[in-house]
């Protein structure tokens, strides 16, 4: 019967998948069982017990013991089923197994940010091994988010103030979509991660050299690179139309008017405090809500972004 499914639901690649799928399938499967007996039973009545003749009168029916304990006991034992079931997956879902690696996950308008217990943070990408549990410790920045991984059937909200958790087992390895799930703004629609799921071999290779920065790469290349993996395009565009902020096309040189009236040159170092400190200096007419990418951003993605605006100018 899950094969039926099969075809309308994500793959399944997490330890927990195929349980939910079941109670889904179960539900539905239940749910159309029902549904149809009941259609076709009123469709039968219908014409069985029809008005025939002018002079048919309709019997006084007080009640019937026996079909109405049916219609009782019946749901009750399906809803148990289905309650002890789901209670059970619930329970599974809730109670991350000990040994797992934790993840910080950080939610904010509109990005993920993920710290590994290692040091180390990633942005809109998270790597984690294949079987063996790994679980999110979520807060988020900002407004309420949801993190939701389908392929592997969690979810789970993200809330300022409180931190919550979700954890997995990856059975694949592979890459799974990751996204918000909690509509949070303007950019709710670009709140998306990829998840990579390595093998252990490649994901303790992955922990010794993937955090470190390419310090090969040009920095203008570096900076495009940020740009995307920050989840500053949820809010800047490079083309010159407006989106949250302002286009950072030609910005560089400029005179920027900010909302105290103020006019400041848009400088390397303007652009550096627009990063670590974005509430100081407001350009006029935009809201005061762009993160701080203060100890989110390390230095040479700082140099990068710069270098990269410096460089649209020729556009
Ligand atoms: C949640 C939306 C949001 C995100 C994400 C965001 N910004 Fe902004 N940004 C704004 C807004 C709104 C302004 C204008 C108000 C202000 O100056 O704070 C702004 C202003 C700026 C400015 C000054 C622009 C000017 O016209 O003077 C720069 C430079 C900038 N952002 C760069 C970035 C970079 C680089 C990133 C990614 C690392 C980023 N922003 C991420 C919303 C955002
Ligand atoms: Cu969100």
């Amino acid at each position: 019967m899950n094969r039926i499914f099969e075809y309308l639901l994500p793959p399944q690649r997490s330890t927990v998948a195929s349980e939910v799928d079941s109670l889904f399938t179960f539900i539905n499967v239940t749910g159309f069982i029902l549904f149809m007996g009941i259609m076709i039973t009123i469709l039968i009545f219908v014409i069985k017990y029809r008005r025939k003749s002018e002079d048919d009168v309709t019997p006084v029916i007080t009640h019937n013991s026996i079909l109405e304990v049916t219609w009782t006991v019946i749901p009750i034992i399906l809803i148990l089923i289905v309650f002890s079931w789901g209670f059970r997956g619930f329970l599974t879902l809730s109670t991350p197994p000990s040994n797992a690696y934790e993840i910080n996950v950080t939610a904010a308008a509109w990005f993920w940010e993920f710290r590994y217990p290692d040091g180390g943070t990633t942005m809109n990408e998270v790597y984690v091994p294949v079987d063996r549990p790994v679980k999110f410790i979520m807060r988020s920045d900002d407004y309420l988010h949801s993190m939701y991984i389908p392929d592997f059937r969690v979810k789970m909200d993200v809330l300022p103030n409180r931190y919550t958790t979700a954890w997995f087992e990856a059975t694949d390895t592979g890459q799974s979509l990751l996204f918000c799930a909690e509509y949070c703004g303007t950019g709710h629609s670009d709140m998306l991660a990829t998840v990579h799921v390595l093998s252990g071999n490649d994901f303790e290779e992955w922990l010794e050299t993937g955090l470190e920065v390419d310090e090969d790469m040009p920095l203008a290349e570096l900076g495009e690179q940020t740009f995307t993996s920050a989840g500053c395009n949820a809010c800047h565009t490079l083309d010159g139309t407006d989106r949250i902020g302002p286009s950072l096309a030609g910005l560089f040189g400029t005179d920027r008017e900010l909302d105290d009236g103020s006019v400041v040159e848009a400088d390397e170092d303007y652009l550096r405090r627009s990063l670590l400190d974005p509430q100081a200096e407001v350009t006029a007419g935009y809201p005061a809500n762009m993160p701080s990418y203060a100890g989110r951003l390390n230095e040479r993605q700082i140099d990068g972004l710069i270098a990269f605006i410096k460089e649209l100018q020729d556009e």
